[in-house]
């Protein structure tokens, strides 16, 4: 064995090791059976996810179930203008996603929930959350004003859909000042926000495998009737994993098939399940690994967004 040979064999050892690590969260569980697909909004396998070592994942609609750390992935890359901002002032933040020759990505970019790109903001101790819709302009920039006056290092995701797959890619932001972390919340039922009271049920939780956790929004005590749409859904849900903040991808499965078509989704998407209630919202999700998770879960009430938030224990 000479030298380059011994570095290739070394190389492709290091593939394997950190392609092994990167698919063990998505390989435990799929004994049991291909989850539910179909849906193409799933990601690529990773890079070392070479055919080989990889035989479970060969299914195109199979993939991590988390994405969010990493600022370029596939091909694509986030760039943002700047990751420091002032303390206590509205923060306008500008990125580009560029391809491997660093041109901005102008269009090309497709429809899920409704918009083409969500901005996720999130203070790495999960104190803080803010949804928003950047805008394009012509020459490929999003841009949209920030609430960032806590000091803290944030991570900012950017969940878009390009060529049929669904790519989240992030990075820290940094807010200076006296940070003052806050624990993560103790495991509960229910969060409320504004007099709304939301339980969270999700009976068959289990890691590495897709499992259904449901909402249901209540509000004196009494089931609220209806939900307003939101996204082309009855709400939308992020989960974060503790400890390194990584970004689940789920589905809603009431108001599912009703993206891109926002005019019919109003009233018409609690119709696609018959057990759904006005008042609930399901989604679909896969915990790569067991563990805490933070899940932030916004709805439409009156015309207005809200957001309650839980923490979630995750077994084996
Ligand atoms: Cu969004």
């Amino acid at each position: 064995m000479n030298v380059s040979t011994r570095l290739l064999a070394f190389a492709g050892l290091l593939v394997l090791a950190f392609g092994g690590a990167a698919l063990a969260g998505a390989t435990i569980g799929t004994a049991g059976g291909e989850p539910a697909g179909g849906h193409g909004g799933a990601q690529p396998p990773p890079r070392g996810a070479a055919p080989g070592h990889g035989g479970a994942h060969a299914s195109a609609d199979r993939g991590p179930a988390a994405g969010g750390l990493a600022i370029s992935d596939e091909g694509l890359s986030l760039e943002p203008a700047r990751t420091f901002f002032g303390d206590g002032e509205r923060a306008r933040f500008a990125f580009r996603i560029t391809d491997p020759l660093g041109r901005a990505l102008r269009e090309g970019y497709e429809l899920e929930s409704e918009r083409e790109m969500h901005l996720i903001v999130v203070r790495r101790d999960t104190a803080t959350y803010e949804h928003v819709h950047p805008k394009r302009a012509p020459d490929g920039t999003w841009a949209v004003d920030l609430e960032l006056s806590a000091p803290g290092t944030y991570r900012a995701y950017a969940d878009f859909k390009v060529g049929g797959r669904q790519r989240t890619l992030a990075t820290d932001l940094f807010v200076p000042g006296e940070f003052r972390p806050e624990p993560l919340p103790a495991p509960r039922p229910t969060d409320s926000a504004e007099g709304f009271d939301v339980s969270l049920d999700a009976p068959e939780l289990r890691a590495g495998r897709e499992s259904e956790v449901t909402f249901e929004v209540s509000r004196d005590g009494r089931p609220l009737e209806e939900l307003e749409p939101y996204l082309g859904a009855n709400g939308h849900l992020v989960a974060l994993r503790r400890g390194d903040l990584a970004y689940l991808h789920v589905h809603p499965k009431s108001g599912e098939g009703h993206e891109g078509t926002p005019g019919e989704s109003h009233g018409g998407g609690k119709a696609e399940s018959a057990d759904a209630h006005g008042n609930e919202v399901a989604f679909a999700a896969t915990f790569p690994t067991a563990g805490r998770y933070r899940l932030f879960l916004q709805f439409k009430t009156g015309g207005e967004v809200r957001t309650v938030a839980y923490t979630l224990e995750v077994p084996r």
